[in-house]
């Protein structure tokens, strides 16, 4: 595609800005009006201009922490964009996000990372995002050449490869990853030479001409949009400030090495094809220099003016309202497994709502290995039941990724252990997009799956979790315990706007019990008083329920009433309901199969110590697993799981 004279303006246009943008960002840092850190991109600015050139309003981006050209150059306000430098309420993130997460969901700039290479799997999912809702959208993910190291880089190249996905990946080698030069971090003869491992295109460009840059885009955009699949892109370049405005490091790059590449200026180099091929005078570009100018001046005095953001902007930000629903008037209906129970929530879900998918390994074909989503891949096509490469950093954040762009995932985790390996993409990602975002977008992803022990899959598949999340703000923490609570709380979990961590516990996969037929949406954060009692509360959740009572039956004998309640949402925890249960009771056991240090436990111990210590008759106790990883051997298994007897004999001691 041969570019006209207005288009090379417009180009020229952007690239000016971005320098000039960063080079204002650079004084206003010195004076102490942006603060944290902020990562040049002065010298790069023909990658991100010459890529977003390419696209259309409707596709997407998403960006680096050195991600102030990547905005610019897909359309974003310069004036919000320093109000965000500046950490002020009219900031694109309201001042919670600043330099290194600034998106623009109305231009389709699906946010910038300060997790290096955690762009690429989002990417990867809003660009299946756009294949389900079959729209002709194309999404470019940028990345570093320090990036390109990390596994999830891999992980998407495979995936985007493998589901034929519209997104090209574009690397701005900038020779350095901070401090460290590619060359002594980086193997094979290039970055763009690994795309023939995943047998895509790989294109090399000098990432100083806009004109090469934009001409290999524009073909692997064209490409995307045809339905042909990624491309991946390395743009060689150089940064020409230090990493970051903050970094005051020793010098690790030579003056001749800079040098040389100032000389390779882009800016300049543009200028001079657009007077040298187009004629285009040096008055006119200087009249597009002012324009920047004058524009770049007008978003100062705009961010300084604008006010900062309130303690009560960022408390709302966290979450977005929960999903309405209420429990089913009639409770009976058949006698059904918690497998049953998931799948026919999944079943309705999916039916009501054709923005929900579900993905993960063995979902599909198989309906997953404890058949949880099983017949979903037969009656809703493979489309939007997808088996997935072993890859959870990949599919977990393609989940975000898609989620951010509209659909509504629901990806299984096979067991929840392998939730290590996606840790970024759930903490720092799903948790974290929409408060760094001001609070405005939304993230309805679930995440699903089998946690906790009893059939002896020892210390790597049966760990119980839940208080790595339960500590995060900005996940909702869901954990059934009978069959009836797990298929509306799915239903609830799949409807809500935030971030659903879904835990099943694969030892009640199996248990039985009455399932209404019809569609209801227990509300999250509501617990339940699973039985009622006067002189000891157990707060219980997952197997530790049915435990609780048992025990509660056979102390019933022993003239003892005990109250057992399950929290069935630990994030957010129906506080109410267990303060009023300990209001009556004065005694408070606290039981899950989770190790008891550090455990979720600790926190309704700390919650009803702080809030209702003057109506306690005796000391709090929590009853947990034993500090161990889970042992292989049965009588070991058994021995590090409470028990009935543990609770009751936790109950009797407080009597
Ligand atoms: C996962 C992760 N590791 C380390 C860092 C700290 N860090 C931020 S940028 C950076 C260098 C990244 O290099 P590259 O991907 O080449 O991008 P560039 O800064 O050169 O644009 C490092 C080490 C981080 N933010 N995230
Ligand atoms: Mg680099």
């Amino acid at each position: 595609m041969k570019l006209g004279v207005d288009a090379l303006e417009s180009l020229y246009t952007t690239m000016v800005k971005i320098r000039r943008f960063d080079e204002r960002t650079v004084e206003l840092f010195n004076e102490g009006l942006v603060k944290g850190t902020a990562h040049s991109y002065v010298g790069e600015e023909a990658v991100a201009a010459g890529a977003c050139a390419t696209l259309r309003p409707g596709d997407s981006i998403v960006g680096t922490h050195r991600g102030h050209g990547h905005c610019i150059a897909k359309g974003a306000r310069v004036d919000r964009m320093l109000a965000e430098l500046m950490g002020r309420e009219a900031g694109y993130c309201r001042g919670l996000g600043g330099s290194m997460h600034i998106a623009a969901l109305d231009l389709n700039v699906l946010g910038c990372n300060g997790i290096v290479a955690a762009g690429l799997p989002i990417g990867t999912g809003a660009a299946l995002a756009a294949r389900l809702g079959k729209s002709d959208g194309v999404v470019i993910a940028f990345f570093g050449d320090g990036a390109a190291n990390q596994g999830v880089v891999h992980e998407s190249l495979n995936l985007a490869a493998v589901w034929k996905l519209p997104i090209v990946y574009v690397c701005e080698n900038n020779q350095y990853a901070l401090s460290t030069a590619t060359r002594r971090t980086t193997a094979g003869e290039s970055i763009a030479a690994r795309a023939a491992a995943y047998a895509i295109p790989g294109v090399r460009v000098d990432g100083n001409d806009v004109l090469a840059v934009h001409a290999a885009v524009a073909t692997a955009v064209a490409r995307a949009r045809a339905g042909e699949g990624p491309t991946l892109i390395e743009a060689v370049t150089y940064r020409w400030g230090g990493h970051s405005m903050r970094a005051n490091l020793p010098e690790y790059r030579t003056h001749e090495e800079e040098r040389a590449w100032a000389e390779r200026d882009p800016i300049a180099r543009l200028a001079g094809h657009l007077r040298d091929a187009h004629r285009v005078t040096a008055m006119r570009l200087k009249e597009l220099e002012e324009a920047v100018e004058l524009e770049l001046d007008r978003a100062v005095a705009f961010a300084k003016a604008s006010a900062e953001p309130t303690v009560e902007l960022m408390e709302a930000a966290v979450y977005a309202p929960h999903a309405e629903g209420a429990e089913p008037r009639d409770r009976t209906g058949p006698e059904r497994t918690m497998v049953e129970a998931l799948n026919a929530a999944l079943h309705a879900e999916m039916a009501r709502d054709e923005r929900v998918f579900v993905m993960g390994e063995d979902v599909g074909l198989i309906g997953g290995i404890f058949q949880v989503t099983r017949g979903l891949r037969d009656r809703f096509g493979e489309e939007r039941v997808r088996d997935t490469p072993i890859s959870e950093a990949t599919f977990v954040g393609a989940g975000v990724g898609a989620a951010i762009a509209g659909r509504r995932p629901v990806v299984e985790i096979q067991i929840f252990d392998f939730v290590a390996l996606a840790m970024d993409q759930v903490v720092n990602q799903a948790a974290k997009f929409r408060y760094m975002l001001g609070g405005r977008p939304t993230v309805p992803l679930v995440l699903r799956g089998p946690q906790g022990g009893g059939i002896r899959l020892a210390a790597q598949h049966s760990q119980s979790l839940e208080a790595w999340f339960a500590h995060v703000p900005g996940l909702v923490v869901v954990a059934p315990s009978t069959p009836y609570d797990a298929k509306g709380l799915l239903v609830s979990a799949i409807r809500d706007d935030n971030p659903v961590v879904f835990l099943e516990h694969k030892a009640l996969y199996a248990v039985r019990g009455p399932v209404p037929e019809g569609e209801y949406a227990i509300p999250l954060g509501r617990a339940e008083v699973k039985r009622a009692g006067t002189d000891v509360t157990v707060v219980a959740t997952q197997a530790m329920v049915g435990r609780a009572l048992a025990a509660a039956a056979e102390l019933e004998k022993e003239g003892v009433s005990v109250e057992v309640i399950d929290p069935r949402t630990l994030v957010p925890l129906d506080e109410a309901t267990i303060l009023a249960s300990v209001a009556k009771t004065g005694r408070l056991v606290i039981a899950h199969e989770a190790v008891k240090r550090g455990g979720w436990g600790a926190e309704v111990a700390a919650l009803v110590a702080e809030r209702a210590l003057d109506v306690l008759d005796a000391p709090i106790v929590r009853v947990g697993g034993r500090g161990v990883p889970m042992p292989y051997n049965e009588s070991l298994e058994r021995a590090t799981i409470p028990s009935q007897q543990d609770i009751a004999a936790a109950v009797r001691d407080l009597l």
